[in-house]
């Protein structure tokens, strides 16, 4: 409660438009106050359907200080739950990647079912019930081959973007895709800096020589076509071919499908496709990329030959990993139709240029001199949405209040 009062006045001190008060990013309350309150009260897009392809797979990973698995049933469905065993609380799966018909505890074998029911537990007194010792769920839900999870008791509506994204992102047949490289970056810099760099290309043009060969470095808000005729011919283009646009926005996510800079089909060094075998063949896989976000964490770009993911997660005030991901279609195959090198070049010098930037920004934020800065209108239009939509849910967390982001 200490720290409701501070994130109070702290909200109260904030003006819109601005950088936010130093202590919102290097105060350790605050910080704790993000993990219990903000991470979960919020949809996360923590991996992809393609990541547990049958029964008994599962991804275990970490949401602040919280351990989630998730797991794919015997009956296909894909199901979450806190890491966190029912006896005396051990976590259950490591982190990553795992298998298996049932979930046992390493530290005294209870083991739980895929849907997971407690199903042993050994020397036991007669009047233990079992079940009462399920593990805790946690609210999952998928769209286009996306899986999203949500560690608030009640999650915030995920139906408006099943039906409005949910077609952008069939489009892109991540269902058929496989993860083909994984990098994890620890920056030392507060999530919330480097979410707001993840929103805005501002810093790109000099930031990303290398990614600003492809990529619409000088875009506003979402790739708006205005009155230019390029974009506005690749628009018709893609909607002709079933290629939704959007752009499209909820509370916690935005979607667009954009055209890349001229004659550039993929976010690769030169432009050109790094997999030969496409996930999205319309168009001959000219077809820009789609970004889509999860506001407090992630985003990701779907190109016809690769999707790349991006998530952040904080592990400490000024401590955050950043996990990339590549897939690519489940057919291609390493050496002959794509090389790990070369597909991820692009992405991980970005991702270790803007690692720089963060903790060149937090270096910089940790100053006594420190001032909240104007933001740029135009170029960093989602990071005010981003820094509004932080405010907007940490007022509702202090006033007890759940008044919708507008
Ligand atoms: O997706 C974007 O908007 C860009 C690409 C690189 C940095 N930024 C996240
Ligand atoms: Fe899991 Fe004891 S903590 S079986
Ligand atoms: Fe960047």
């Amino acid at each position: 409660m200490v720290a409701f009062a501070k994130v109070a006045a702290l909200l109260d001190q904030r003006r819109t438009g601005y950088s936010l008060p130093q202590a919102f990013y290097n105060d350790p309350e605050v910080f704790a106050f993000d993990l219990e309150h903000i991470f979960r009260r919020t949809w996360l897009l923590v991996g992809f359907e393609c990541e547990l392809p049958t029964p008994g797979a599962r991804l275990a990973l970490t949401v602040g200080k919280s351990p989630i698995v998730i797991v794919r049933g015997r009956d296909d469905v894909i199901r979450g739950f806190h890491n966190s065993c029912r006896h005396r609380g051990a976590e259950l799966c490591a982190e990553g990647h795992g298998k298996g018909s049932r979930i046992v505890c390493p530290y005294h074998q209870w083991t739980f079912d895929l849907d997971g029911r407690l199903i042993h537990a050994g020397r036991m007194p007669a009047d233990f019930d079992k079940a009462q010792h399920g593990l805790g769920a946690i609210h999952v839900e998928t769209a286009g081959g996306c899986i999203y999870a949500c560690l608030a008791e009640e999650a915030p509506d995920f139906e408006a973007f099943r039906r409005e994204a949910g077609p952008m992102l069939e489009a892109c047949n991540i269902k058929n895709a496989k993860v083909a490289a994984t990098v994890t970056l620890v920056e030392k810099g507060n999530w919330k800096l480097v979410m707001e760099n993840a929103r805005e290309c501002y810093h790109c043009a000099i930031g990303h020589p290398e990614l600003a060969v492809t990529f619409p470095v000088l875009t506003k808000r979402h790739f708006e076509a205005g009155d230019d005729p390029r974009l506005l011919a690749f628009n018709a283009r893609m909607e002709a071919a079933g290629l939704p646009i959007g752009p499209a926005e909820g509370e916690w996510w935005q979607a667009a499908r954009f055209p890349l800079n001229a004659g550039m089909t993929s976010m690769t060094m030169d432009g050109e496709p790094a997999v030969k075998k496409l996930l999205i063949e319309k168009e001959g896989g000219d077809v820009g990329s789609l970004r889509w976000t999860s506001e407090i964490h992630s985003f990701a770009h779907a190109t016809a030959d690769m999707v790349f993911y991006f998530s952040s997660m904080p592990t400490d005030v000024n401590e955050t990993v950043v996990t990339g991901k590549w897939l690519v279609h489940k057919d291609a195959v390493e050496g002959q139709d794509y090389a790990v090198d070369q597909l991820i070049e692009l992405w991980d010098i970005t991702n270790r240029q803007d690692r720089d930037l963060v903790e060149t920004n937090q270096r910089g934020v940790n100053s006594v001199g420190y001032k909240p800065g104007r933001y740029s209108d135009e170029a960093e239009s989602l990071v005010q949405r981003f820094v509004d939509w932080y405010c907007h849910e940490a007022r509702n967390v202090v006033t007890g209040e759940n008044r919708p982001f507008v």
